[in-house]
C-alpha cells in the first residue's frame, strides 16, 4: 500500500481526483466515532457511477482494501479507513433532481447531504421523513448504508422505508439500477433491501430515488416530566391515543444537565424531574392539551410540563434532546444503541437498572433515545481517574451481560448506528450463525475479492 504515490494514482485510476495531503487522509479516514487512528492510503473523489466501477475494477485488480465514505457522522466505526485502504467520498456526486410531483420522489445522488433533501422537499410542499441531529452534515449514501433512523421513525419509518430505488456498483464493479422508483415490483429477491444497511460491504451506493410525504403542516412539541421509567410505555400509549404522534423520545434529568452546561440554555421545567418525555405531534387545540395533560397527572403519569407556542419555541425544546450527543461527545464516552419491542422496554430498562448498579456504580450513565421505537442510546462517561484502555475494558466485560440481556429479550445490539467495527464483535448476540454464515456467503457474491469495507459489520 506504500507505493501509492501521485504517479500510481495517476497510472491507474486517470482521470479520478485523489488526494494525499496529510489533513484529508485525517479527516476522511475518520468519522464521529473516533475509534481508530485514520491512516488511509489515499482519498479518491469519483464524479459519476463510471468512475466509481473504475476505481471498484483497479481495487480488485489491485488487490487493494476500499472505504465507501459519505459524511462520515457515524458512531460505530464503518467509515475508519486504518489501515492503508483507499477511501472513496462520494462528496463529489451531489446532483438533487427537481422533485418529481407525480410520483411525489426526488433522485438524488450519494453525496447529497440530508439536510438539502429535507430542504428540497420542502419547497416543493413536500415533506422527506427522515431527521436526525446530524442531517446537517451526513449524506444520504451512507444514510442508507446504515439504514439511518433519528426521531420521526415511528411516524415515516427508516431511511430504508424513503428508498424507492437505488443505483450502485457491487464488489465485482457491475452497475446496478435497483427498482426504478417503484411502488409495486413483484419480481423475486429485492436487492434494494440487500443493500441498505449493509455498511458499504457489497456494493457502493451511488444514488437514490427517495419517497417523499405530504406536508405534516403545524407541529406542537410536548415537554414532560416524568418520575421514572415505569411510566414510559403507559404515557406512550395514552399519548398515541390521543395525538397524532411524530416522535417520542425520553431523557433523564443528567442528559439536561449537560446540555444546559454546553449550549448555555436554562432548564426546560421549573423543578427537575428524574426523567422527561419530548412528543411531538400534529397541531392541537388548547383544550385538547389540557384535558390529555390532566388525565396524564390523574394517573400520575406526568408531574408537570410545556407545550411549544411557536415553531421556534418547538425548536428551543428539540434542542434539550437533539444535543444531548454533541454536549457529551468531547468526553468520549463509550456508547451502546439497543432496542426491544415496544412491549419489551419496561423490563429491558429495569434489568439495565440493575446491571448498572451492580457493575457501574462509579460511571455516570446517561440514557436517552426513541423510546417510540424501542431504541435507548446508553452512554457511560469515563470517571477522570480512569485510563481510556481501562474504561474501554470494563465496559466491555459489562457489554457481554448487557448483550445476554438484549438476546433473551430478542432485541437488537444496534438498533440505528450500525454495526461496524463497534459492536463486530458481539453480532452473535442478535443474529444467529446461521444467518451470520448467510451473510458472508451473500458478501462473497457481490464482493468476491472482499475489497468494500474488510473488517466492518462481519
Ligand atoms: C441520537 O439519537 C443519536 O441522539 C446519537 O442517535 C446517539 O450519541 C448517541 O449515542
Ligand atoms: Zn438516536
Amino acid at each position: 500500500m506504500s507505493d501509492i504515490d501521485k504517479l500510481w494514482l495517476h497510472q491507474h485510476l486517470p482521470g479520478i481526483q485523489a488526494s494525499q495531503q496529510a489533513d484529508d487522509l485525517a479527516s476522511y479516514g475518520s468519522d464521529w466515532s473516533r475509534l481508530r487512528e485514520p491512516a488511509p492510503a489515499a482519498v479518491l473523489f469519483p464524479q459519476h457511477q463510471e468512475q466509481v466501477a473504475q476505481i471498484i475494477d483497479c481495487a480488485n485488480r489491485e488487490g487493494l482494501a476500499l472505504v465507501p465514505s459519505g459524511g462520515r457522522t457515524g458512531l460505530s466505526g464503518g467509515a475508519i479507513a486504518a489501515d492503508g485502504e483507499l477511501v472513496l467520498s462520494l462528496e463529489r456526486m451531489r446532483q438533487l433532481d427537481p422533485v418529481n410531483h407525480a410520483d411525489a420522489s426526488v433522485r438524488v445522488e450519494a453525496g447529497v447531504v440530508t439536510a438539502s433533501i429535507q430542504q428540497q422537499a420542502e419547497r416543493a410542499g413536500l415533506f422527506y421523513g427522515v431527521d436526525f441531529a446530524a442531517a446537517g452534515s451526513s449524506q444520504i449514501g451512507g444514510n442508507i448504508a446504515t439504514n439511518a433512523g433519528g426521531i420521526r421513525v415511528l411516524r415515516y419509518g427508516l431511511t430504508r422505508d424513503q428508498v424507492l430505488g437505488l443505483e450502485a456498483v457491487s464488489g465485482k464493479g457491475e452497475l446496478l439500477q435497483l427498482n426504478h422508483g417503484l411502488i409495486k415490483n413483484a419480481t423475486g429477491y429485492d436487492l434494494r433491501h440487500l443493500l441498505i444497511g449493509s455498511e458499504g460491504t457489497l456494493a457502493v451506493i451511488t444514488a437514490a430515488t427517495l419517497k417523499l410525504w405530504p406536508d405534516p403542516g403545524e407541529r406542537q412539541v410536548l415537554l414532560l416530566a416524568v418520575d421514572g421509567h415505569q411510566a414510559l410505555l403507559p404515557l406512550f400509549m395514552a399519548a398515541r391515543q390521543a395525538l397524532r404522534l411524530s416522535a417520542f423520545e425520553f431523557f433523564t434529568h443528567d442528559c439536561v444537565r449537560h446540555v444546559c452546561a454546553h449550549a448555555g440554555l436554562p432548564p426546560p421545567l421549573e423543578q427537575a424531574a428524574g426523567m422527561y418525555v419530548l412528543l411531538e405531534c400534529d397541531a392541537v387545540s388548547d383544550e385538547q392539551v389540557a384535558a390529555l395533560f390532566e388525565q396524564l397527572v390523574e394517573q400520575q403519569l406526568v408531574s408537570d410540563g410545556v407545550i411549544s407556542q411557536s415553531r421556534q419555541h418547538a425548536q428551543q425544546l428539540w434542542q434539550y434532546r437533539e444535543r444531548i450527543s454533541e454536549s457529551i461527545a468531547a468526553q468520549r464516552p463509550y456508547k451502546n444503541d439497543i432496542a426491544v419491542r415496544i412491549a419489551a422496554v419496561p423490563e429491558l430498562l429495569q434489568q439495565l437498572d440493575e446491571l448498572i448498579q451492580r457493575h457501574y456504580p462509579a460511571f455516570e450513565v446517561l440514557w436517552y433515545g426513541h423510546i417510540g421505537d424501542g431504541n435507548i442510546h446508553m452512554n457511560v462517561l469515563k470517571p477522570d481517574d480512569l485510563s481510556p484502555a481501562a474504561f474501554k475494558q470494563q465496559c466491555e466485560l459489562v457489554n457481554e451481560q448487557v448483550f445476554d440481556c438484549i438476546q433473551r429479550l430478542a432485541g437488537s445490539i444496534s438498533a440505528e448506528h450500525g454495526v461496524g467495527l463497534l459492536k463486530q464483535p458481539w453480532l452473535q448476540y442478535s443474529r444467529t450463525p446461521v444467518e451470520i454464515d448467510i451473510m458472508r456467503r451473500i458478501k462473497s457474491v457481490l464482493d468476491p475479492g472482499g475489497i468494500l469495507n474488510p473488517g466492518k459489520l462481519l
